[in-house]
């Protein structure tokens, strides 16, 4: 049984997945308009991501028997003046997720919750994950800068990425 503040700080975790969600969503509409479709594949599956960890979350609180509380998602930012801004914006994002992850494990101690704390491991480790692969692209970008003909060539492998990831995501769903 999960106490209350564990509840509660379970489910606010809940909705900056879903914020998350909603951030590269944006971001991935963003680039669709800007004609560089392997960037948004990219972002869209990195959506799916954000998506699949709030569901995480959400099913373990069910499984405590907590009761999982809604909260209204902000709206996120809906343009970027480049892709590298794009970026920073997402390294900054998974900066912050990063740390509120740490503040729960610091919560789960207080709490003597070792079942939450446990739990909480996978996603301080995704985080390390997350961050890693957005600054990658980031350090991509940033020294593409204006370039275009590379930015297309990049924009070509983060589709190959796109589509490998998301076979890959469906292998792990058919075999579980
Ligand atoms: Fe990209 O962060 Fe979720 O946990």
């Amino acid at each position: 049984m999960l106490t209350e503040t564990m509840t509660a700080a379970l489910n606010a975790q809940i909705n900056k997945e879903l914020r998350a969600f909603y951030t590269y969503l944006s971001m991935a509409a963003y680039f669709e308009d800007d004609g560089l479709k392997g960037f948004a594949a990219w972002m869209r599956h990195h959506a799916e991501e954000e998506m699949l960890h709030a569901m995480k979350i959400y099913d373990f609180v069910l499984q405590r028997r907590g009761r999982v509380t809604l909260q209204a998602i902000d709206a996120p930012r809906a343009s970027w003046e480049s892709a590298k801004n794009a970026f920073e914006d997402a390294l900054h994002h998974e900066q912050n997720v990063t740390a509120s992850i740490h503040a729960l494990v610091d919560t789960a101690r207080k709490e003597g919750d070792h079942a939450t704390e446990t739990f909480l491991i996978w996603f301080v480790n995704e985080q390390v994950e997350e961050e890693e692969i957005v600054d990658e692209v980031l350090q991509k970008v940033t020294r593409i800068g204006d370039f275009a003909p590379a930015l297309f060539l990049l924009d070509r492998d983060l589709a190959t990425d796109a589509a490998a990831a998301a076979t890959s995501a469906e292998g792990t769903s058919e075999g579980a």
